[in-house]
């Protein structure tokens, strides 16, 4: 890729030399709300707080006044009964990232307008078949996720046991790592940040912790980039991301990786044995988008300790098989173009989807349930761009033309740039199958860049899944109805105040 140094490795001595004089902060886990008797209540209040980043206190709007709020520990076929309580100046809401769970009503609802001094109960059901993993939560009320998501407000959220076919690793250490940046400017968070240039990154809001493992020992890292915009390459010399998961979503194979390239929402849930006893520097490389460009960090520093263990526990070679949609009959290929629109005269319209700069009224696409759609997604620009599509994960099958190995399914995708060729500009470009198969997904949604400063700039549009009787009733009823429209306040009518 362009623009990108690879800044060369650490050396372990030199680093611990450097790291030695400093107060060490301990990792911990996110605090945590667990669902309990299948239901899972909770309360979550944004508002403005007073929280510490690295070495600066500041105030920003985040959920239960602290930085990282609590992880949503809940099991498949519980019942999500979560209020949000909205202190703040502007409207809220909560995405439920990844989750396959109905957009309509009380449920991953995005349409959904939570105003300023009002509480509202989500209340929806995690379908019981619903594959296990990392989510993660945030505001996604247009146009203003990017200085909601960038000055805090987004958590972790676990859904059931990953690890259940793999009885061998029953009670290794679960390290939970989000990864969430906050750019101060002279004291204060920047709103709405332009996403290139120096942030500072925390570990579930510790700054540069430290994390112990024995050497020989085997841990299971669960990381999600949970920032608004930034893209993390994460290094950690003499160890190995063993990659078990992405989005949620178990891997028909162990793929092992010395970096791990995490876009903006993206997660990957990793196991890591500990080296030799030294000190390591879990790093964020530096990094470059084409248009963003982001210094190196540390992260974190890992302190392996000995003795060996006597009898390591070996990595798992058996993953339960994922259906390949390649066999799946497909009802429809598109083609959907991400471009930057260079628009000089409205910093608000900067990137589109098709063509056309996001509107909440117009449904982009339509889509039948049960059908099983090929995407072939292009970005004619000269940066990166992030494609997240709601209530479904897809498959990679190819990059840039070439073919993918199949290893499981993912919700987040990066799409290359645009390259030069004999003069003419070529389109980076992600083919992907689409299931819209599960009927929970029956609606109205979104997808869009999760680079979320270019979603608010326009780079998002609706899609509609509508289940075949419905199609039929209606055609019955008014004729054909391909466009129907979203109205924004719709649901506003639901809120139910609560004090
Ligand atoms: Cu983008």
């Amino acid at each position: 890729m362009r623009n990108i140094t690879i800044v060369s490795t650490v050396l372990t001595t030199m680093f611990a030399t450097c790291g030695a004089s400093m107060a060490a902060t301990q990792f911990a886990n996110p605090p945590e709300i667990a669902s309990a008797n299948g239901v899972l209540n909770g309360l979550l209040t944004v508002a403005p707080a007073r929280v510490r980043v690295g070495s600066k206190q500041v105030v920003t709007t985040v959920y239960n006044r602290l930085l990282m709020p609590p992880l949503l520990r809940v099991q498949p076929g519980d019942q999500v009964q979560l209020q949000l309580r909205n202190d703040a100046a502007q409207s809220a809401n909560i995405h439920y990232h990844g989750f396959q769970v109905t957009p309509l009503g009380s449920g991953d609802n995005v349409f959904l307008d939570i105003t300023p001094a009002t509480t509202f109960s989500y209340d929806f059901e995690i379908p019981a078949d619903h594959p296990p993993g990392l989510y993660w939560y945030h505001p996604h009320v247009h146009p203003e996720v990017n200085p909601q998501i960038a000055g805090g407000l987004s958590g972790g959220i676990i859904i059931g046991n990953i690890l259940a076919p793999f009885p061998e690793l029953a009670g290794i250490p679960e390290r939970v790592l989000l990864l969430k940046d906050t750019k101060i400017r002279r004291g204060k968070v920047v709103r709405n940040p332009d996403p290139t240039g120096p942030t500072t990154r925390t570990i579930n809001g510790l700054f540069k912790p430290r994390i112990h493992i024995q050497a020989g020992e085997l841990q299971f890292w669960r990381i999600g980039n949970i920032g608004a915009n930034i893209y993390y390459k994460l290094t950690l010399p003499q160890h190995v991301f063993h990659v078990i998961a992405q989005d949620g979503n178990l891997k028909n194979r162990l793929v092992r990786k010395e970096t791990l390239l995490i876009p903006p929402a993206a997660r990957y849930e990793v196991l890591v044995r500990g080296a030799k006893p030294g000190r390591y520097p879990l790093q964020a490389q530096r990094f470059s988008t084409g248009g963003d460009d982001y210094p190196a960090q540390r992260l974190a520093t890992i302190v392996s300790r000995g003795p060996r263990v006597a009898n390591p526990i070996p990595l798992p070679t058996s993953f339960p098989s994922v259906p390949d949609l390649r066999r799946a009959p497909i009802a429809r290929n598109r083609v959907i173009t991400f471009a930057n629109a260079n628009n000089s005269t409205n910093p608000a319209k900067q990137f589109t989807i098709n063509g056309k700069f996001y509107n909440h009224n117009r449904i982009d696409t339509t889509v039948r349930l049960g059908s099983v759609e090929r995407w072939t997604i292009r970005n004619t620009a000269d940066e990166l761009h992030v494609f997240h599509i709601h209530q479904t994960d897809f498959q990679v099958v190819a990059v840039d033309g070439k073919r993918r190995r199949f290893t499981g399914y993912q919700d987040t995708v990066n799409l290359p740039f645009a390259r030069r060729k004999n003069g003419r500009l070529v389109p980076g470009e992600v083919t992907v199958i689409i299931p819209f198969t599960n009927p929970v997904m029956v609606g109205q949604f979104v997808y869009h860049c999760h680079i979320v400063q270019h979603a608010d700039q326009g780079m998002m549009a609706n899609i509609q899944v509508v289940s075949p009787t419905a199609i039929s009733a209606a055609a019955g009823a008014h004729g054909p109805t391909d466009a129907p429209r979203i109205i924004r306040h719709e649901h506003t009518a639901k809120l139910k105040p609560i004090e």
